[in-house]
C-alpha cells in the first residue's frame, strides 16, 4: 500500500481509502500492522478531532433506529458522521451487518455518512485496538461525530466508554418500577441517558422511567468532569423522532463546557495512557502464545505438573525469559 498516496486521499476525505484503511487496520498480519502504524503516525498530524459518541444498549433496545433518526438528522444539520461498532459477540449471523443495513437504510445512503460494521473477532481486546484505530481514521477523514455503537453486554461498554468523548446510555421503557437492571459501574459511566421508545402506549412508562434513571444518576458521586446538571436522563423517540435534538443540545452543552475547563483534552489524555498500556499488555500475552515462549511455557507447566517446581518459581523463569 502506497501510504502518503491512501494518506492524502483519506486527509480528502474519500470514504473509499478510508474503508480500504479501516481493513488496513483490521489485519493482524504483520507487514499489515506496520503499515497501518506508519499510517496512523502519518494521519496523526492532522490534528483533526471529531466528537466520539459512544452508544449503548441491550438487544432490540432500538440503537440502530436510534442512529439512523439521530445521525440523519446531524447530515441535516451539515455534519458528517461516521458509524463504527464494537461487537464481541460478533458470533450471531454476521452481527450488526445484516441488521443495520437495513435499519440504517437511509444514513447509509448519505454522502456524508459512513458506516462501518464491526469486525468478526471474538477477542475484544483485538477489537478494542481496531475500533480505536478505525476511530483515528474517520477523524482524520474530517467526520464532525463518531458514534460507537456497542451491545450492552459485559465489557464492551466499558472498551466502548474508554474511547469516548461522550457516553451515551440507551435504554427501554420499563414495566413497573423495576431499574432494568443496570449495573451501577455502567451508570456510572454514562453521561447521557436516553430513554427511547418514549411514544404511543410506552409513552407514560417512559417518562416514568427517566424521571428513575435522574434519581438514580443525583445519587451516584459528582465526577469531576461534569457540570451542573449532568450525567442527564431524557426520554427520546427514535422511531417517531422526537427528543432528539433536545438530546443533541444536551451533548453539544456537555462537550462545550468539558472542553472549556480542560476536561476534554484531559479525558483524552488519559484514554491514550490506558491504550498504550492495554496494548503493551495484549502484546506481552500474544508473545506468551508464540513460538519459543510457548515450548518455554509448557516445558515450565510440564514441571510445575510433576511437582518439581513450585508455581511462582515457574512464572518467575517464564517472565525472565520473556524479557531477555
Ligand atoms: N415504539 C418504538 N419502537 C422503537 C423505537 N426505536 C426502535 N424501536 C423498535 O425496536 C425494535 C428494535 O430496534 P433496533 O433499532 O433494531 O434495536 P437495536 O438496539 O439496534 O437492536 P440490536 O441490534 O439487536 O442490538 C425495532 O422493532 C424498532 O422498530 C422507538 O423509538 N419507539
Ligand atoms: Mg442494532
Amino acid at each position: 500500500m502506497d501510504i502518503e498516496a491512501v494518506a492524502d486521499r483519506i486527509l480528502d476525505g474519500d470514504r473509499r481509502a478510508l474503508a480500504r484503511a479501516i481493513t488496513l487496520v483490521e489485519s493482524g498480519r504483520e507487514d499489515h500492522r506496520a503499515e497501518a502504524r506508519a499510517l496512523l503516525e502519518r494521519l496523526k498530524g492532522a490534528g483533526r478531532q471529531a466528537l466520539r459518541i459512544g452508544l449503548s444498549g441491550t438487544p432490540g433496545v432500538g440503537k440502530s433506529t436510534f442512529i439512523e433518526s439521530f445521525g440523519l438528522m446531524l447530515v441535516k444539520a451539515g455534519l458528517r458522521v461516521a458509524v463504527l461498532a464494537v461487537d464481541p459477540s460478533s458470533a450471531r449471523s454476521g452481527g450488526s451487518i445484516l441488521g443495520d443495513k437495513t435499519r440504517m437504510e437511509f444514513l447509509s445512503r448519505e454522502p456524508a455518512a459512513f458506516i462501518r460494521p464491526s469486525p468478526s473477532q471474538t477477542q475484544l481486546g483485538g477489537v478494542a485496538r481496531r475500533t480505536r484505530e478505525a476511530v483515528a481514521l474517520c477523524e482524520a477523514a474530517g467526520f464532525d461525530v463518531v458514534l460507537i455503537e456497542t451491545v450492552g453486554v459485559g465489557q464492551s461498554e466499558t472498551v466502548v466508554a474508554e474511547m469516548s468523548d461522550l457516553f451515551v446510555l440507551l435504554l427501554a421503557p420499563a414495566g413497573g418500577d423495576e431499574l432494568q437492571g443496570v449495573k451501577r459501574g455502567i451508570m456510572e459511566m454514562a453521561d447521557l441517558i436516553l430513554v427511547n421508545k418514549a411514544d404511543g402506549d410506552l409513552k407514560s412508562a417512559a417518562t416514568r422511567t427517566c424521571a428513575d434513571y435522574a434519581g438514580a444518576l443525583r445519587l451516584l458521586r459528582k465526577r469531576a468532569q461534569d457540570p451542573e446538571g449532568y450525567p442527564k436522563a431524557m426520554t427520546v423517540s427514535a422511531l417517531e423522532e422526537h427528543g432528539l435534538s433536545v438530546a443533541w443540545e444536551a451533548m453539544c452543552e456537555l462537550n462545550d463546557w468539558r472542553r472549556a475547563n480542560g476536561h476534554f483534552d484531559g479525558t483524552r489524555a488519559r484514554q491514550a495512557r490506558h491504550w498504550f498500556a492495554e496494548d503493551v499488555r495484549q502484546g506481552l500475552l500474544a508473545r506468551l502464545q508464540t513460538g519459543e515462549m510457548r515450548s518455554v511455557m509448557d516445558a515450565l507447566a510440564a514441571e510445575v505438573e510433576a511437582g518439581q517446581m513450585t508455581p511462582s518459581a515457574a512464572a518467575a523463569e517464564a517472565l525472565e525469559k520473556l524479557g531477555g
